[in-house]
């Protein structure tokens, strides 16, 4: 057993370390020594966390996938969830917020239904001393410190992927309706952006009208019906949708107007819901790109190191009659 000044010494030039590092504003992370775990004054370690969740709403089946993902990872780790669906108001996901500072949860996740307007409410929560994540959608502030990380999709790759298949799987001329989420969503104008990186270069790919859908359904079949006695839609000959929900609502509208969607008009949309599946086997949505809901596991990860200040490495025990078999894969 080392002497207590040994391990003092230890932790003194650890510690010296450790406020060096802050002074630059670096963080330190301790690796594989036991860092006590954080004690709330006068209690024992923090062991059941209590955290704010303010979601967007419930617009799309992927937002009703990533709420159960979320949910249950909470339930499977004993976690206190306060789960807030904002119906996607901002005053509602702000009210959320703020009452979570009011409740002193031990940190606060969210879903932007917009990208601005958070700068006044995430400071309050600075000042409250309450991390916070961001979830699937990004904020545009000054003060990035106001957030501790994204964990959601690179959107604009997505919008990228998209246009590639418009690239790879047509020829001549492509009229594109785009149809675009929730006016001000981080997803939307990355998504846009993603596609137009890519189109530019490729002059016989167009697009012709860009309207909002709102990421639902029935919007989205209601923009189409509109777009469709409209003159422009005399001429298009793609849609690419930011998500699966109005993709599939347009496909309901063009095959009342008589046409065949993903063969008159071919159609790419976001997110690969199981909807989207069975309309590509059904001939009548052309691809759809990935983007993953399921982020529970990952974000409770995240979670709990931040808060127990401990990732816990997976460890096994192995005996005489494994060794054989184990050491073939054995990386030390
Ligand atoms: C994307 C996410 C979007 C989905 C939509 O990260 O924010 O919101 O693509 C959902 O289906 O409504």
């Amino acid at each position: 057993m080392k002497s207590l000044s040994r391990r003092a010494m230890g932790n003194w030039k650890q510690w010296v370390m450790c406020l060096a590092l802050a002074a630059c504003g670096v963080t330190a992370v301790s690796c594989d020594r036991k860092a006590q775990p954080p004690k709330t004054p006068g209690k024992g370690p923090k062991t059941k966390i209590v955290m704010g969740f303010a979601q967007v709403g419930s617009e799309s089946d992927w937002r009703a996938a990533n709420t159960v993902s979320i949910k249950a990872e909470a339930k499977k780790r004993g976690i206190d969830l306060r789960f807030v669906d904002a119906q996607q108001k901002q005053e509602n996901q702000i009210k959320a917020l703020r009452s979570f500072i009011t409740q002193k949860v031990d940190i606060i996740a969210f879903s932007p239904v917009v990208e601005t307007g958070w700068e006044p409410i995430l400071r309050d929560i600075k000042r409250a001393g309450i991390p916070v994540i961001l979830c699937d959608r990004r904020v545009d502030v000054t003060d990035h410190s106001l957030y501790m990380t994204y964990i959601g999709p690179d959107v604009v790759e997505e919008g990228r992927k998209a246009a590639r298949w418009f690239v790879k799987n047509t020829s001549g001329e492509v009229k594109v309706f785009e149809m675009r989420g929730t006016p001000g969503a981080s997803c939307a104008a990355e998504r846009k952006q993603g596609f137009e990186d890519v189109i530019k270069d490729h002059s016989r790919i167009k697009i012709i009208h860009s309207q909002d859908g709102n990421f639902e359904r029935g919007r989205g079949k209601e923009v189409m019906e509109a777009f469709l006695k409209s003159p422009q839609g005399k001429q298009f000959n793609a849609l690419f949708a930011h998500n699966d929900d109005m993709a599939l609502g347009a496909i309901q509208a063009m095959k009342e107007a008589g046409l065949k969607p993903g063969e008159d008009i071919k159609i790419v949309s976001i997110d690969a819901v199981k909807a989207a599946f069975e309309a590509m086997i059904a001939g009548e949505l052309n691809c759809t790109v990935e983007c993953n809901p399921l982020l529970g596991p990952q974000l409770f990860d995240f979670v709990e190191a931040l808060i127990k200040k401990h990732i816990v490495i997976k460890e096994g025990v192995f005996d005489q009659s494994q060794a054989k078999e184990a050491i073939k894969t054995r990386e030390y």
